[in-house]
């Protein structure tokens, strides 16, 4: 007999699913901004946050034409899967109806990690059982959780990889009881001073306790996806903009060759404050590489496939054609990159900052 319960067969869909997910030539779209976030995201272009401000973003972004030529899932919100566009449609429905996964953020945010100063731990464990079982019924198929990592001389602590490890796969855990399929987010975040080898070191240390724990808790990566950072120096980094996106591709494939499991069938990476020519170019650089690698190397995006979109829609109703245009391209771009065929010489005259 064996001595751990053994890792749960999982059905077809899930793993379908996270294959569909990753199709050649498209990926995520990630509009799961939590209330405060999207109210900072907003303010930036003068709009004030509320319930149908938030909604009509939403729809413009939901509804672009052709949006699921490079988008196979869109992540949201609570508020959101909730609501309905002015078709009447939920927005499932919607999402689903165009050929688009819907899928939904479950975390509860961070909180300071007691006893590790400086350092967050993601909430959410209670109750998730009962969220995940009203969110599959509200159509969503795969979900989302993040955690955060932040790098300086002495972080992330062993005490904060191995809490945020444990979540991730509880919550893991649970997504895949509920027949959705995990999209597990360790973000090393890129805000501090330090090389592109200290974030090759603690990303590929966070990598192996977050598969580890993985591991333990008995989840079936074949119906898993992974959303990490690439391997980038530090914002306040003096390698930054020093660093070919050849170099960056390299390194990252590198660190998640040491340390992601080839059943895993694809990495969705996060821009995590790139701007959306650099989350671009990167992604196609590692679509550029030479070697096959054992899984999909595809793009989960927030901020690199939004940020000019807001500045072209401005909280203008009028603007939504137009902004709906800026999403389209910057969606075609994005597919194009991450079938390694961008052409920067392609992108708009005038790019937006991320
Ligand atoms: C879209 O932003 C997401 C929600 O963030 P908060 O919970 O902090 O409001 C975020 O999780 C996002 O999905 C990832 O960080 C990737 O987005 P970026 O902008 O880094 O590509």
């Amino acid at each position: 007999m064996p001595t751990t319960a053994p890792t749960a067969a999982p059905t077809a869909a899930p793993t379908a699913t996270a294959r569909a997910l990753v199709a050649p030539g498209k990926g995520l779209l990630a509009i799961d901004e939590s209330q405060p976030t999207m109210t900072k995201r907003l303010a930036r272009i003068g709009v004030e946050s509320t319930g149908a401000t938030r909604l009509a973003l939403r729809e413009l972004l939901l509804t672009t034409p052709g949006l699921e030529e490079h988008v196979s899932g869109v992540i949201l919100y609570d508020e959101t899967i909730r609501q309905r566009t002015s078709s009447g449609a939920l927005v499932p429905e919607l999402l689903a109806g165009a050929g688009i996964v819907p899928g939904i953020k479950v975390d509860r945010g961070t909180v300071p990690l007691a006893g590790s100063p400086g350092e967050l731990v993601t909430q959410g464990l209670d109750g998730l059982r009962e969220r995940f079982a009203e969110y599959a019924a509200l159509g969503a198929r795969f979900a989302k959780w993040r955690a955060v990592l932040r790098i300086d001389a002495t972080l992330p602590t062993p005490a904060c990889v191995s809490a945020n490890a444990h979540a991730l796969a509880r919550y893991a855990a649970l997504a895949q009881e509920a027949g959705l399929v995990p999209v597990v987010e360790p973000e090393v975040l890129m805000d501090g001073a330090h090389s592109l080898e200290r974030c090759a070191e603690v990303t590929a240390q966070v990598l192996r306790e977050v598969y580890a724990e993985l591991a333990r808790q008995h989840v079936t990566l074949e119906a898993t996806l992974l959303k990490p950072n690439m391997v980038l120096p530090g914002t306040l980094s003096p390698e930054t903009g020093t660093i070919e996106d050849h170099v960056v591709a390299e390194r990252t494939v590198a660190v998640l060759r040491d340390t992601v499991p080839a059943s895993v069938p694809g990495i969705v990476f996060l821009s995590g404050g790139q701007s959306p020519q650099e989350a671009t170019a990167r992604l196609d650089a590692l679509n550029r590489l030479p070697a096959p690698q054992p899984w999909q190397l595809s793009f989960s995006y927030g901020r690199a496939l939004q940020a000019p979109v807001l500045d072209a829609w401005r909280g203008e109703p009028a603007n939504v054609a137009a902004a709906q245009a800026v999403l389209a391209e910057r969606a075609r771009l994005t597919g194009a990159a991450r079938r390694g065929r961008y052409d920067r010489a392609s992108e708009p005259a005038a790019p937006v900052a991320g």
